[in-house]
């Protein structure tokens, strides 16, 4: 299923979400981290020019560390730690990433809170990051000249025209080995982008303040930051489907990945907040991709096929609990 066939499937199915059930906090029967987390504790997520250089550099750093660190998952396909997180969101695509189901958004914090872990990770330095500066770089009509995508102090920025290989920053001439798509490729091949402005404009702030809008967690999270701005990124830097970041299966072969999910991770937050006793844990829509399985609940099961300890999504919702305990800088 491509990204775009996706999308259609998102307007095709809008209005059977829409009658789907939601589900809100019950503190009586839940299973899940209702603990909170101190505030001198918090982990404060910044946008990434909202970061010194020192703060760039250690990102970055501890970000490559995982692509030089040896695999630990077993899963087919895998060569490195980095690859391990490539490999199980290619793996559980069918069952949690869903595109249009909540798995999708509410698996990448307990992925990137175990990335900021990674050995070489101080927490103290390593904040997550979001990509605004795409969203703002599409205002101007000059995505490709966001600072994240600068080869110096960024993650380098498109691929070549011949094979959209990407060629200048710290991820020039990357080989990944999971995929593409549910295939494996044992001599590797390249890590490619092809940045597109018009894929990109889904995430325009007119687009996003439309979502804010919504006061259901299906149409709000789902059907419109899962649809738009989520696949703004996707496509806006994998150029469709031809870059690796287009790739429903293995786009997290692509490093920004995490600053663009932690992004949409944000964005729902936001949207949380505006009404918090009502959307902290409203939850609703299938679990599976495309659009069948059960209707999502806050004790399903974010299977992480063994890397880590399994979440439920009800873990996953307040990023002030124990599990998650962040913040966002703005
Ligand atoms: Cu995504």
């Amino acid at each position: 299923m491509l990204l775009w066939e996706t999308f259609t499937l998102f307007l095709a199915a809008a209005t059977a979400v829409a009658a789907s059930p939601q589900y809100r906090r019950d503190n009586t029967t839940s299973v899940w981290n209702t603990t909170v987390c101190s505030e001198d504790q918090l982990d404060i997520s910044k946008e990434w020019t909202n970061m010194s250089s020192s703060e760039k550099t250690a990102y970055i750093t501890a970000e490559k560390c995982l692509w030089d660190l040896p695999t630990t998952s077993g899963l087919t396909g895998a060569t490195t730690r980095f690859e391990d997180l490539v490999a199980l969101h290619q793996n559980m695509t069918p069952t949690i990433h869903a595109v249009e189901s909540p798995g999708a958004i509410l698996a990448i914090p307990s992925f990137i809170h175990e990335i900021t872990q990674a050995p070489a990770a101080n927490r103290m330095q390593l904040h997550w990051t979001h990509d605004a500066s795409l969203t703002f770089h599409l205002l101007t009509c000059n995505y490709i000249n966001s600072p994240i995508l600068d080869a110096d102090t960024g993650f380098g920025g498109n691929g070549s025209s011949v094979d959209l290989c990407v060629v200048d920053g710290p991820f020039a001439n990357s080989t990944v080995h999971v995929g593409p798509s549910t295939s494996d490729t044992p001599e590797g091949y390249c890590l490619k982008r092809k940045v597109n402005e018009v894929f990109a404009a889904g995430a325009a702030q007119s687009v996003i303040d439309g979502c804010m809008n919504i006061t259901d967690y299906a149409n709000a999270c789902i059907w419109c930051i899962g649809a738009s701005p989520h696949t703004a990124g996707h496509g806006g830097i994998g150029g469709g489907v031809a870059g690796s970041m287009g790739d429903i299966y293995v786009s997290p072969n692509d490093p920004l990945f995490y600053l663009h999910h932690a992004y949409i991770d944000r964005l729902w937050w936001k949207w949380q907040s505006a009404d918090i006793e009502t959307r902290l844990y409203e939850i609703g829509g299938y679990t599976r991709y495309p659009s069948t399985g059960i209707n999502t609940t806050l004790d399903y099961e974010l299977d992480l096929l063994g890397l880590w300890d399994n979440k439920v999504v009800g873990d996953v919702m307040d990023p002030h609990n124990s599990f998650l305990c962040m913040d966002y800088d703005y």
